[in-house]
């Protein structure tokens, strides 16, 4: 057979084959001459970057920016590629500043219901075996639909993607010897914040990590350095950053943030421990401040959920009347960004663009309305994660429609 017709074959399906030969004739640029003039315009030896040796840095024509306030500053999910979020633009949320840390001084203690309380140094953590997952972090106060002009990065910002190392946290567990009775255990982090948490032993049995590394390098000090727990899938505000303490218990402690903003009546789960993180989609492309022309779209967008993997993500280019599933980039991981992209003939009418995921417990991700209906009109503003649409205006500008819900 031949060859080069089983590779095309192989990289492109029929349809998506026609797609790609509109996309060059619609967004190329037909040239006469067989190498236009404009390749040669810049001038090739002029050094933009760094000398070899020295960190690199990104192309002085790329601006991403994390969108900041005191506390917290939100990824520029528009401005990304594929599902990893580059360390220097993860997301970051702290009640009390980004501590220095010495790795030489850093030590984590376990204790409480175990065996035998120990100490463990940051070497020692390293020398346990290692393991590297990829998935995503999310802040439960991760929406914000005030008015029309949100970038993703504003309407929700507050989620990132890293691969990150460590050690399974049931390797130190069996080290210690946690006794059959603890059900519950604290983790304290070593800010200024001393933030705690309490988590369900169960999560250390199923897949929590002390990680000390992040996209290949070891993390950064605004993720936690030199370590911190992590808990793929559940709200951010449980991985406790510069962690330095695990303590075992059979109840939970009852730390300040479970005991105040994270208590609100709801009706559809017992919010007081809401762990998951629900699962949800955004597109980011087309999306304000963005404006397109008629013709060829390809939708892009990213959809992740704390319970699994994602089964599927829908979308629907006429404000919702019908939907059609997207492609999804594999391998699809567990509890971590996908990528989703959906070929679409726009044909210069206003209209509305919404996505919708589901994952593979068969959640699917609701609109504004049925959290409302399940939750009550008191539901608080976390862990929402409603259906969001971009408006296409007939002049191609794109604009954020807000979801109302207080
Ligand atoms: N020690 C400590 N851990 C912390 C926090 C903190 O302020 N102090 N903030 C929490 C919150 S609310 C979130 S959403 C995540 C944010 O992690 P990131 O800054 O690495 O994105 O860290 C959590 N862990
Ligand atoms: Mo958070």
């Amino acid at each position: 057979m031949n060859k080069r017709k089983i590779s095309r074959r192989t990289l492109l399906g029929g349809a998506a084959t026609a797609a790609v030969m509109l996309f060059k004739s619609s967004y190329g640029r037909m040239i006469q001459t067989a190498i236009p003039e404009s390749l040669y315009t810049d001038d090739p030896t002029k050094v933009v970057g760094p000398p070899p040796g020295a960190v690199g840095a990104r192309s002085p024509f790329e601006h991403p920016v994390k969108k900041a306030s005191d506390t917290s500053s939100r990824t520029p999910l528009q401005d990304l590629y594929g599902t990893i979020t580059p360390a220097d633009l993860h997301y970051e949320r702290h009640h009390a500043g980004v501590p220095v840390i010495d790795p030489h001084k850093y030590e984590l203690l376990i204790h409480g219901m175990v065996d035998k309380p120990m100490v463990f140094t940051l070497a020692d953590l390293k020398r346990f075996p290692s393991v590297s997952r990829t998935c995503f972090l999310e802040c439960s106060g991760n929406f914000r639909s005030n008015k029309e002009t949100l970038t993703p990065q504003e309407i929700c910002g507050l989620t990132s993607q890293s691969e990150w190392t460590g050690v399974m946290l049931t390797t130190l567990f069996r080290e210690v010897g946690v006794q059959p009775r603890a059900s519950w255990f604290l983790a304290e982090g070593g800010d200024a914040a001393v933030m705690t948490r309490s988590v369900p032993v169960r999560k250390a049995w199923d897949d929590a990590m002390i990680v000390y590394a992040q996209n290949g390098e070891a993390i950064r000090p605004e993720q936690g350095y030199p370590a911190r727990l992590l808990l793929p899938g559940w709200e951010g505000n449980t991985n406790v950053k510069w962690l330095r303490r695990l303590e075992l218990s059979d109840q939970p402690f009852m730390t300040r943030e479970e005991t105040s903003r994270y208590t609100y009546p709801v009706k559809d789960r017992i919010r007081q421990f809401s762990f998951e993180m629900d699962a949800r989609s955004i597109i980011t492309f087309p999306a304000f401040p963005q404006q397109v022309e008629k013709g060829w779209i390809e939708i892009r967008g990213i959809a992740w959920s704390g319970w699994g993997k994602i089964a599927q993500v829908e979308v629907s280019t006429n404000a919702g009347k019908t939907w059609q599933p997207a492609r999804l980039q594999e391998p699809v991981l567990d509890k971590a960004h996908t990528a989703f992209r959906y070929l679409w003939q726009w044909n210069g009418e206003t209209t509305e663009i919404l996505s919708r995921a589901t994952d593979e417990t068969g959640y699917t991700q609701p609109t504004i309305q049925q959290l409302l209906n399940a939750r009550g009109a008191d539901m608080g503003g976390y862990h929402l994660n409603p259906v969001t649409a971009w408006v296409i205006q007939r002049d191609g500008k794109v604009l954020f429609r807000p979801e109302k819900w207080k």
